[in-house]
């Protein structure tokens, strides 16, 4: 199969194209046209540019409705037992999230909830919350671990969050979240715990092939910086990128930090300053931006857009799905609330979860854009203008949803 000659195993036309690539907003190409070969774009342009003799196995018409490549959620904990329903009564009594963790609460229920579960429930319980997204339009996905926090019950997550990979098709970078919390186990002893990740658990699932990146939380409820820093030297040893939550509910500098390893993001960062920004511009760090946890905790500092967007550090969004700070399962409405509560744009928003959710996980190179030699994951949708997407919440789902090229006719 070659391109040159013009033979094509599908062409996708009359579309209009939001691209992501170049100067106009959304990237957007009107009356446009996509060719696939195989799992690839090879392909893209005005649907008067067609070449003028083409061999195409199967043509697709759009009926004039918008093409976008697929959604990435960049920062998921989708794989977890139980619900946080009772704490987030007792917030709406007056209990802040700190307040909470610190009462041996919070992430440290959700520990006891997944250690008691078998993989098999931990797929049955993630899959809905998996489906719920890809129906929205997501193709590819972050999931963390750091609910299980010891070796067996973090490889767990990481097989319960493979075998969903591989279940519904779609591109997962999995995540170790080791430095996520205290396990009860290693009460007023976090060093032996960091020593315990980085020797011991962090070495041993990598080495099963489970761990595709490295994350931690640094903040005053659970790692210091220089704790964290050497989870990042044992990723490092084992060839691994790091990301980092960071400046959630105060300032640590882990931006910073992390922008010295050279990290792919630094996420949350409502505390955020002017030193940790120009650390993460010089580094190239994205900076992913969780309005779900932001609207659910009801905090009241908002990221620093205007200084990210002055130093054109590339921000990205995501649902931070997870059952204690954003138990939100769906990236349009993330479009809407980063737009609504913080200014952003719809053309940033939606970039936030295509190309530059693409480039928080390294996957720049590979999908993100509709560009030719990305990978084929593209969504049709009904509508009228992109910013629609931002700005609807309910009733909107793509009309066709392509994988790898393959047309998902489950549509999820
Ligand atoms: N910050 C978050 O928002 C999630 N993890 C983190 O480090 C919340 C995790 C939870 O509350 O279960
Ligand atoms: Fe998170």
């Amino acid at each position: 199969m070659t391109t040159a000659a013009g033979r094509w195993d599908r062409l996708i036309r009359n579309v209009h194209l939001a691209t992501f690539t170049g100067d106009q907003e959304y990237g957007q190409l009107r009356h446009g046209a996509v060719a696939l070969v195989a799992d690839r774009i090879a392909w893209v342009g005005r649907e008067t540019d067609l070449p003028a003799e083409f061999d195409c196995d199967e043509q697709i018409d759009g009926q004039g409705q918008w093409l976008l490549p697929g959604f990435i959620d960049c920062h998921t904990h989708l794989v977890f037992a139980g619900n946080r329903a009772d704490e987030f009564a007792m917030r709406l009594a007056g209990a802040s999230y700190e307040e909470i963790a610190r009462a041996g609460g919070g992430i440290a229920s959700t520990v006891a909830a997944t250690r008691a579960a078998s993989v098999d429930q931990l797929v049955a319980a993630a899959r809905p919350r998996l489906a719920a997204l890809m129906a929205e339009g997501v193709t590819g996905i972050e999931v963390k671990s750091g609910y299980g926090l010891s070796l067996e019950a973090e490889r767990q997550m990481l097989l319960a969050a493979t075998q969903l990979r591989d279940e519904f098709g779609i591109s997962m970078q999995r995540t170790f979240l080791g430095a996520h919390a205290l396990p009860p186990e290693y009460q007023g002893d976090a060093d032996g715990y960091i020593d315990y990740l980085c020797l011991e658990v962090l070495p041993a699932l990598a080495a099963e092939g489970l761990v595709d990146a490295v994350d931690g939380f640094c903040e005053s409820i659970a790692f210091s910086p220089e704790q964290i820093r050497r989870v990042f030297e044992a990723a490092r040893a084992l060839d691994l990128p790091v990301k980092l939550h960071a400046e959630q509910l105060s300032n640590q500098h882990g931006s910073a930090l992390v922008a010295s390893f050279d990290g792919l993001s630094a996420d949350h960062l409502e505390y955020l300053d002017g030193d940790g920004i120009a650390a993460m511009a010089n580094a190239g760090t994205t900076a992913v931006l969780l309005p779900g946890a932001y609207y659910f905790l009801k905090e009241t500092k908002q990221p620093p857009l205007a200084q990210l967007r002055q130093e054109q550090v590339a921000i990205a969004l995501a649902s931070d799905a997870n059952p204690g700070s954003s138990p939100i399962f769906s990236l349009l409405l993330m479009l809407n609330l980063a737009c609504t509560l913080w200014g952003m744009t719809p053309a940033e928003a939606l970039a936030g979860i295509t190309r530059n959710g693409a480039k928080a996980l390294g996957w720049q190179g590979r999908c993100g854009t509709i560009e030719v030699g990305k990978r084929a994951d593209l969504l049709l949708w009904p509508i009228d203008t992109p910013a629609q997407l931002a700005y609807q919440v309910g009733a909107l789902r793509p009309s066709q949803i392509w994988i790898g090229g393959e047309l998902r006719k489950d549509r999820l």
